[in-house]
């Protein structure tokens, strides 16, 4: 699964990586053009739609991200998972 990309989601001022676990499940959908699914994240349920490329909370549609699919090294991440790089 290390073909250089990764994924991420929509922090404050820059994009967070998402964790290894979630990131290779986000890789599998997408390579099987699942677009629409459910991911429980760190203790929540969330919404991912691969087509306007967000990620909701399921009982909460008010807590929305954007999400990407990028190259691991891009200059606008801020860490893994809410763990801050350096
Ligand atoms: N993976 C891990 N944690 C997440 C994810 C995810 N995919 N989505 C949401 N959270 P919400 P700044 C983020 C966390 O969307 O300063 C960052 O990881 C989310 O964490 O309402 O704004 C940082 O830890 C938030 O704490 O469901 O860039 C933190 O925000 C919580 O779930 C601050 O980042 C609620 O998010």
């Amino acid at each position: 699964f290390d073909d250089g990309y990764q994924w991420f989601y929509e922090g404050r001022n820059g994009w967070w990586q998402y964790d290894d676990r979630t990131s290779n499940e986000l890789e599998k959908k997408y390579k099987n053009g699942d677009k629409v699914f459910e991911l429980l994240i760190a203790g929540f349920l969330y919404v991912i739609d691969l087509e306007s490329m967000r990620q909701c909370r399921r009982n909460d549609q008010t807590r929305r991200r954007r999400i990407r699919r990028d190259m691991r090294t891009v200059p606008d991440v801020k860490g893994i998972a809410g763990l801050r790089f350096g």
